[in-house]
């Protein structure tokens, strides 16, 4: 059992890597989104590439076990969107998003948003050769979860803590949520958001043009 884990991980990370130098060359900036199901991924998306408003190419890999419901969320704020329906499996891999990246006509530079299939188990430990993991906690799923699920937020370098609106109808410590978060991984940033009230929208696009402009740059330098 160790061994297959190991030669899987191995050949997907080789995969990755050339994935991620595949980007580089490109200045493409590659975000992996990874939460449980029903988070916030696609509605954060959405709003996300209307606050944009076609500023940045942008273009979206949509992980999911079955449907195109997603891309076609994603397709109706005019931004491309390519569908990978996994069937069993509970995560994107490197190979997927290698096969998947020639099929889009990216332009160098874009911003290249992953959502991974809803998920806080499998998805932490395959690289997809992304610059970032952001990972989406939503407050209707309880302060815990970053105990519970460590390994994903340990992977992460940003955390949505996504659904803010609600709080006044929930019990949920939200400086609990964050120190919990903090203890796995103290690196972690953190942006309080809403898909639905657009709060840390900003804060979240600031993030990202500072990743896109280091992408850039790395570009230039390459
Ligand atoms: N109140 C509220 N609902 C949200 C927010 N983000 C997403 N939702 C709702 O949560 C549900 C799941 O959202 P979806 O984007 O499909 O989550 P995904 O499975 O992570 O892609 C939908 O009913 C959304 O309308 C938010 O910030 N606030
Ligand atoms: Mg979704």
């Amino acid at each position: 059992m160790l061994k297959i884990e190991r030669d899987i991980l191995g050949k997907n990370n080789a995969r990755a890597a050339e994935n991620r130098a595949w980007l580089r060359a490109r200045g493409i900036f590659a975000l992996n989104l990874v939460s449980s199901p029903g988070s916030g991924k696609t509605s954060l998306l959405v709003r996300t590439l209307q606050a944009l408003g076609g500023r940045v190419p942008a273009a979206v890999i949509e992980g999911d076990q079955q449907t195109e419901f997603d891309a076609e969320r994603i397709r109706a704020t005019g931004a491309p969107a390519l569908q990978i329906n996994t069937g069993k499996g509970c995560h994107l891999d490197a190979d997927m998003v290698a096969r998947a990246l020639p099929r889009m006509a990216l332009a160098d530079g874009s911003l290249l948003l992953i959502e991974n299939v809803g998920n806080l188990v499998c998805p932490a430990a395959f690289d997809l050769g992304e610059a970032h993991k952001v990972a989406i906690l939503s407050v209707t799923e309880g302060e815990d979860k970053p105990l519970k699920y460590p390994d994903m937020f340990a992977a992460a370098d940003l955390m949505l803590l996504n659904k803010v609106d609600l709080l006044p109808y929930l019990r949920f410590d939200t400086a609990r949520a964050i120190d919990y978060a903090l203890r796995v991984n103290p690196r972690l940033r953190v942006i309080r958001s809403s898909a639905t009230s657009g709060e840390g929208i900003d804060e979240w696009l600031a993030w990202i043009d500072a990743g896109l402009a280091a992408a850039h740059a790395s570009a230039r330098r390459a």
